[in-house]
């Protein structure tokens, strides 16, 4: 496991969605010890604070919430991320999942002038794949894959600097889509492995399969965390709960296989809302988590078994 230089981004953004409280969402984190923890692992952190949003000029949007408010983040987030993956690790604090169009499309800015292809882990209950022309909630945390995959509708945005090809996208974790979303994916090559997918083949061989193509491609990989890929029982504090979601055990392993493999280059923890938490419980599995990515483990593998 090699050491890291990780950038800590606060990004606060509570636009995506009518239910406030993510914008509390990077102080939990704090709160939580992730610096801590990635520092008693070895690395080297920087947290370089909260961002706001850059000032747009921009009229609200009738059927969309918060549409000024997403578009100067995703501006101010793509300028950081792209800067921040010059430099090391960027860690986006969320924040709801709009924050993604920003960090996701920096990260792809800087793979694009590396000369490397970008490969993005989506694992949400949700495949965030409206358009603002396709969303019934008007919710822009509903959008993200959309925009960074370039579809249509996001004229108001600053443009997605390198689209990502949907190949090069892997979703795991969904049980929750709409039928728009589910009619524009077919047209796509995402893998997608929805949670009957996890029941009966496990996670590790999709995972293990996308890897792999990852490392074929010499790409760098960003692996977006939704709180709500994790099943609510464990994970609560998220406004957009869906029973039947990964236990503790499948993420701690995606997580531990992310560790393994070297491939991760940058990372979003998003959709924490601290107002709904139990005692920090939720804040805490999320530390664990990205602690996990960054080198904890149980022991060092191998382990010999003894049977
Ligand atoms: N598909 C639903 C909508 O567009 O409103 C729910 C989206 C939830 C998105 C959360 C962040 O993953
Ligand atoms: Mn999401
Ligand atoms: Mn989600
Ligand atoms: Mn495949």
């Amino acid at each position: 496991m090699s050491e890291h230089d990780i950038i800590l981004i606060g990004a606060p953004v509570d636009s995506g969605k009518r239910r406030r409280g993510c914008l509390m969402g990077p102080d939990a984190f704090r709160v939580a010890g992730l610096a801590e923890a990635l520092e008693s692992l070895g690395h080297r952190v920087k947290d370089l604070g909260n961002l706001c949003p850059d000032p747009v000029d921009l009229p609200e949007d009738p059927h969309l919430f918060g549409l000024p408010e997403t578009v100067g983040w995703t501006a101010a987030l793509m300028r950081a991320g792209k800067e921040a993956a010059a430099q090391g690790f960027p860690v986006f604090l969320g924040g709801d999942h709009a924050l993604s169009m920003g960090s996701v499309a920096g990260v792809a800015a800087h793979a694009a002038e590396a000369g490397r292809p970008l490969f993005l882990l989506w694992l949400d209950a949700h495949t965030d794949f409206h358009t603002p022309l396709t969303t019934a909630s008007g919710n822009l945390h509903g959008v993200s894959v959309a925009y960074l995959a370039g579809r249509e509708g996001f004229e108001a945005f600053p443009a997605m600097p390198a689209p990502l090809p949907m190949r090069q996208v892997c979703m795991i974790g969904i049980r929750s889509v709409d039928p728009g979303e589910r009619e524009a994916l077919r047209e796509t090559e995402v893998h997608l492995y929805d949670m009957r997918h996890i029941d009966e083949h496990g996670i590790r061989a999709p995972l293990a399969e996308f890897l792999t193509r990852v490392e074929a491609a010499n790409g760098m990989l960003h692996v977006s965390l939704d709180v709500d890929f994790l099943d609510p029982a464990i994970a609560p504090a998220v406004g957009t709960t869906v029973p039947g979601g990964a236990t503790l055990r499948e993420a701690h392993l995606v997580m531990e296989m992310l560790c393994d493999s070297g491939l991760v280059t940058s990372l979003d923890l998003v959709e924490l809302n601290p107002f709904l938490d139990e005692r920090g419980r939720t804040a805490g599995v999320m530390v664990d988590l990205a602690a996990s990515l960054f080198g904890r483990r149980i022991f060092d593998r191998p382990t010999r078994s003894h049977a």
